[in-house]
């Protein structure tokens, strides 16, 4: 018996600044109908996948700013995008900027199921970088300027399982997983825009894609989850992005992993009851673990440490 999902990464290269959404979403439809040529159900695009990574520079006029943002989706310009799907019967994950009507700035991911149902809007829960211009920094890295934190990680039924959506440096916090896996996640599909040089410790640069696959293998492990990272990598605008997109099985294991740093789409068969491989055995959430000696995740957001 198996529970088959194909599903692809549709790995972006770089988004240049002068970028018009319409050249954009041309190359979208280019990955969308690859991967539907070969035989994804299922399209996972990358954070940010309409627009250049635009924290990365200081945006003070705010009509400059709210280009960045959708403030309606699908609108104009992405509706092409949702109508092909539909015709192709596959769904999509897609990262983009969102502007809500009350004047919320999110950074989110949609997921459409085949049949054009939207499953969820997810807003990112970890918002890295700074929040004012910091000179010192060879590129900004604003997001947490740009966009407010999301919330909740949520898992829906869609596709024959239970899927979330996650983005970028949600991927680095062992929170993002266990919260899902607490609600039986089996996909979690992450778009990510990560540049490799890390300017808070530059001695992380050279292990960007160590620490990428890392923590995304140890939280498919540990909560029997198939994951899904995608990259829009390659030098955008002069800024080195990696790329290594991939999929990763509830064993840990990259089954399929991106050779380029640019427009690339790789496809692996899910079977989702994979999951049960890991969920009924070692990580058995109900029979193995304690939460009454977990507090310390949930009451404190710092360490505290021991006294002296
Ligand atoms: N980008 C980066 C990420 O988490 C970052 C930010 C890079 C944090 C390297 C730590 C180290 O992949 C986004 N957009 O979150």
């Amino acid at each position: 018996m198996t529970r088959d999902v194909v599903v692809a990464a549709a790995q972006m290269g770089p988004i240049a600044k002068a970028d018009e959404r319409g050249a954009v979403v041309d190359r979208l439809l280019a990955l969308l109908r690859e991967a539907a040529a070969r035989g994804a159900g299922l399209v996972v695009f990358p954070e940010l996948a309409l627009t250049t990574f635009f924290p990365r520079w200081v945006i003070d006029d705010p009509e400059e700013l709210d280009h960045y943002y959708e403030s309606e989706m699908p609108g104009p310009d992405t509706k092409p995008l949702f109508d092909e799907a539909l015709r192709l019967g596959i769904g999509f994950q897609l990262g983009y900027a969102e502007l809500t009507s009350d004047g919320h700035r999110y950074n989110a991911a949609i997921l459409v199921e085949r049949d054009g149902r939207i499953v969820s809007t997810y807003r990112k829960v970890h918002v890295p970088g700074h929040e004012e211009p910091e000179d010192w920094r060879p590129f900004q890295h604003l997001e947490r300027r740009y966009f407010e934190p999301g919330p909740e990680f949520a898992a829906h039924r869609a596709f024959g399982g239970i899927v979330a959506s996650a983005l970028c440096n949600d991927r680095r916090w062992p929170e993002t997983y266990r919260v899902l896996g607490l609600q039986g996640v089996e996909l979690v599909m992450i778009g990510y825009n990560t540049p490799i040089h890390y300017a808070p410790d530059p001695g992380q640069d050279h292990l960007a894609g160590f620490h990428n696959n890392l923590v995304m293998a140890s939280g498919a492990y540990q909560n029997g989850t198939w994951v899904v990272g995608v990259a829009k990598g390659g030098e955008e605008e002069g800024v080195p992005s990696l790329a290594e997109s991939q999929i990763i099985a509830p064993s840990g294991e990259v089954v399929a992993r991106a050779l380029t740093e640019g427009d690339e789409v790789i496809v692996a068969v899910c079977d989702l009851d994979r999951c049960n491989d890991y969920k009924t055995t070692v990580f058995d959430f109900a029979r193995y673990r304690l939460p009454d000696r977990y507090h310390r995740i949930t009451d404190q957001i710092g360490a505290e440490l021991p006294p002296p």
